[in-house]
């Protein structure tokens, strides 16, 4: 079996007990790790007057972590600069928020050559490596360039737009010639895959081979969908047995004979939730008879504070929600509950399935965990209702939710009530349809479908590097 290399802008280190973290990437990976020898490289998340050019390695069971620290200004200018403040919204399609900078570019091409000097050292020749997400696109062409002839698999964890969209973003034509160095690109939907593939076509020079291959002069990649899933049992279970805590305890006991709508997002302008509180609002105003009798808990925990957008989207949020709750509400009835604070998953199972409305509507989103999450840990006998936007990747996926345009209040208005009054024959129809779809895909088949097609798509011998290249190694 190859060693598997993972690397991902942020690592989920387990504990000493061995016990794995809880992120996505980290139940995706643990199957995958238990059969092969594993390495997972990454930023530490901490800042150093003076990093390291080496990792800090730290080994439990068969898998090592490699930290690397980053500089204040490395910090700056690849994680809050070009990532998150250019890249980020030009690719969920919010090209009027991206703020290029030359030296926010230079900086994340920086930091990416940075890693792969450091992870060029620790390559063994058949490793397989597994890139994570829009932080690292340029690292396979900077491993190439130091002669890494690896199988390398990228996989883009949100939406890929139209070329006409990313051709905005100075910089995008050098990084689509990057993404050809990879034998793999992974895309959470069709939809993204046609995107990527046309733009390599149109504005990078790629020629089609065959209906997901592209060829760019002696590089050859394949870009596939791959949706990704969530751990479907480990949700059901956690619904079933729930933790206990205050939120879920009050909120569980205020109800009373009133129903719950619940939507749980980090707090990120794509999430649309400003735009999904008016749509409540607008639903409260078109049926009267529905005030007191429904409470809207909202989960947002703060991300991204260090970017300015994202103080922006706080204050809008924290503004409308005044505002509505200030117009709307009447002594003992608030209409949106709002909690800024992080939960666990045991938590967040128990909240989801008290909910009779699970309202996921982001303004885009590469796929949407919380739609899956929502769905699997509904009470089968009594399941709650999807309400989803149609620009959310789950979406492709997710047909029997009540799909919905986030930009128009009305519609999504009018779905909150569809759901609240849809009979349970139609609610366990349209759940166990949803809950086929989830199965189909769960997260641990996602990372194993992933890695199969990776080692399928050549030895990257020879595949993937540039032209004249000699290798180094
Ligand atoms: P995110 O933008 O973070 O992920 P999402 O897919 O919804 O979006 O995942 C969020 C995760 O965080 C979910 O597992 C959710 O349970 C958890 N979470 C949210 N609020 C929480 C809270 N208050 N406490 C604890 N946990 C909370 C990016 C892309 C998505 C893509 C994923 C995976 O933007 O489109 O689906 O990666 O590829």
């Amino acid at each position: 079996m190859p060693r598997l290399v993972v690397v991902s802008n942020r690592v989920a280190v387990p504990d000493t007990s061995g016990k794995s973290a809880a992120g996505g990437l980290a139940v995706a990976l643990k199957e995958a790790f238990q059969s092969n020898r594993g390495l997972w490289f990454g930023w530490s998340g901490k800042v150093s007057a003076h990093p390291s050019a080496t990792p800090r390695i730290t080994d439990r069971g068969r898998v090592q972590y490699a930290l690397m620290d980053l500089s204040s200004i490395d910090r700056q200018e690849y994680y809050n600069g070009f990532a998150n403040r250019a890249l980020w919204p030009t690719m969920h399609y919010r090209i009027g928020l991206s703020e290029f900078s030359r030296a926010d570019y230079a900086g994340y091409l920086r930091v990416n050559r940075t890693f792969a000097n450091a992870l060029a050292h620790m390559v063994e020749p058949d490793d397989l490596i597994w890139v994570h997400d829009y932080h690292l696109i340029p690292l396979a062409s900077e491993l190439r360039a130091l002669g890494v002839r690896n199988s390398i698999g990228y996989f883009h964890h949100i939406p890929w737009p139209a070329p006409e969209v990313l051709g905005t973003l100075p910089g995008s034509l050098e990084l689509l010639r990057t993404i050809a160095e990879y034998n793999l690109v992974g895309v959470q939907t069709d939809r993204d895959a046609d995107n990527l593939r046309r733009g390599l076509i149109q504005e990078a020079g790629a020629s089609p081979i065959g209906p997901d291959r592209v060829g760019l002069g002696k590089l050859r990649t394949r870009v596939k969908s791959f949706p990704i899933g969530i751990d479907v049992n480990g949700f059901q279970q956690a619904a079933r047995r729930p933790g206990s805590n205050r939120l879920l305890t009050q909120t569980a006991a205020g109800l009373g004979s009133r129903k719950l709508i619940i939507g749980v997002d980090r707090l990120d302008y794509s999430k649309g939730i400003p735009e999904r509180m008016e749509s409540f609002e607008r639903f409260l105003i078109g049926n009267p008879d529905y005030r007191g009798r429904v409470t809207y808990l909202q989960i947002a925990p703060t991300s991204r504070s260090e970017v300015p957008e994202y103080a922006t989207i706080s204050r809008a949020v924290n503004e409308t929600l005044g505002r509505i709750n200030g117009s709307l509400g009447e002594p003992g009835w608030v209409p949106i509950h709002y909690v800024s604070n992080s939960y666990p998953r045991s938590i967040l199972a128990g909240l989801y399935r008290l909910a009779q409305v699970g309202l996921v509507t982001p303004m885009r989103d590469g796929m949407n965990l919380v739609a899956k999450e929502y769905v699997a840990a509904q009470n089968p006998d009594d399941p709650g209702v999807l309400v989803l936007s149609k620009f959310a990747g789950a979406a492709e996926q997710m047909t029997d939710a009540l799909l919905v345009n986030p930009n128009d209040r009305f519609e999504v208005a009018e779905a909150i009530r569809e759901a609240l009054q849809m009979g349970l024959e139609e609610r366990i129809r349209r759940w166990e349809g949803l809950m086929s779809a989830l199965r189909a895909s769960d997260v641990t088949q996602w990372a194993a479908t992933f890695l199969k097609d990776l080692k399928r798509s050549g030895s990257g011998a020879g595949v993937g590097r540039r032209e004249g290249q000699e290798a180094a190694q």
